[in-house]
């Protein structure tokens, strides 16, 4: 912490947008080490808990209202260390139970810009150990002239323009935060009527078939936000879900995403509509893309009856259909067990550094009042 003034204090953050998230990202040493303390700078630092987070920075969507923290790693194989935390707009609540990589693709380029990562070559390979899964992924980031390119001709859709290409490799991703890559120990299993798919291979989803609730899969996040039946048909699933998939009560928890899906639409793999879980997200997540094409390569799987996959033996490249686009994973799978297990994700991000300054914390965070 600096600068302390009679009235606010000055804690220096960057806003930057990662894949098609956007955030705070602090480095770890200039928030309070105190989690309850912590907690309570990020709420007033994003203005929540409010719908419109109107008194923070805050952008009144969950996918807007993010957190990095990120620091020097003491591991061996890894070069920072990076916790993802969820601010809830609407609730005065901040969670770490879930892993976010969309943000992951801003902490490459913020590790360069505040000199935790020394810029190699053209492109600087950053090792990020990622705490809240507990696994790693790297980051390739362009560094021409020792410096962070950010301009370039990568498109990811849900995001406006062209960026520098950031792509991001993830090993291991299986059971991340639920222990196993199908935590109920089945590729289907029956919940509140509904068949299912739970799996966890970097974030745990819960795949259902879309035309199970009586849709087409086409509604836009709006038309599904608007139907309070569904949804609270799919919240009932997730709550009945979360212990089974070890992840205990999860009412407070971000986790698992409900992902709907149907046969691809345009040309994809499958096409998605996912709940995270309580908005229907414009896109999708990085991990939870990652599980779902996981899935969908599952024999057997809810998203293998409705998915289309190539049948390649090498990478295999899995698109899956979104609200605002497409979304390619390319995996690589070890097909000699009975489950195909997958040895290493990878798929391209972009990010860009949107303002670097200090966020002014109200004096009544400290003093609790
Ligand atoms: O799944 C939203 C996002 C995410 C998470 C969410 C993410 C991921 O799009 O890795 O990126 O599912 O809450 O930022």
């Amino acid at each position: 912490m600096t600068q302390e003034s009679h009235w606010q204090t000055a804690v220096p953050c960057d806003v930057m947008r990662g894949g098609t998230s956007k955030g705070l990202v602090f480095l770890r040493d200039d928030l309070p080490a105190d989690r309850e303390v912590r907690d309570a700078v990020l709420l007033a630092a994003m203005g929540s808990p409010d719908e419109r987070e109107i008194d923070g920075l805050g952008g009144a969507h969950p996918l807007t209202s993010k957190v990095a923290v990120v620091s020097r790693s003491m591991r061996d194989d890894a070069d920072v260390d990076y916790l993802f935390l969820q601010v809830w707009p609407d609730r005065p609540e901040v969670s770490d139970s879930q892993n976010c990589g969309n943000m992951l693709a801003a902490v490459g380029p913020f590790a360069i810009e505040h000199d935790l990562v020394a810029p190699e070559g053209d492109v600087t390979a950053v090792r990020i150990w990622m705490e809240n899964t507990d696994t790693l992924a790297t980051a390739y980031v362009e560094t021409p002239d020792g410096t962070v390119r950010y301009d370039g001709d990568a498109r990811i859709d849900g995001v406006p323009g062209s960026h520098a290409p950031i792509p991001l490799e993830f090993a291991d991703t299986a059971g991340s935060s639920c222990g196993a890559l199908l935590p109920t120990g089945s590729v289907v299993d029956e919940i509140e009527g509904l068949r299912v798919t739970c799996i966890d291979n970097g974030m745990p989803v819960v795949c259902l078939a879309a035309v199970d609730l009586g849709l087409t899969g086409a509604e836009s996040p709006a038309d599904i936000e608007a139907m309070p039946d569904v949804l609270s048909r799919i919240e009932a699933v997730r709550l009945a879900a979360g212990p089974l998939m070890n992840l205990g009560d999860v009412s407070h928890a971000t986790v698992p995403k409900m992902s709907l899906l149907s046969p691809p639409a345009a040309g994809g793999a499958v096409s998605t509509r996912t709940l995270i879980p309580h908005r229907v997200h414009e896109a999708i997540g990085v991990l939870g893309a990652v599980s779902v094409a996981t899935a969908c390569l599952l024999p057997g799987s809810v998203a293998s009856e409705v998915a289309v996959v190539p049948e390649d033996d090498g990478p295999v490249d899995v698109t899956v259909e979104h609200p605002t686009g497409f979304f390619t994973v390319s995996l690589t799978v070890d097909r000699s067990a009975a489950v195909p297990a997958v040895r290493r994700a990878a798929l391209l991000r972009t990010a860009r550094l949107l303002m670097r300054g200090d966020v002014m914390v109200p004096p009544s965070v400290w003093s609790g009042s």
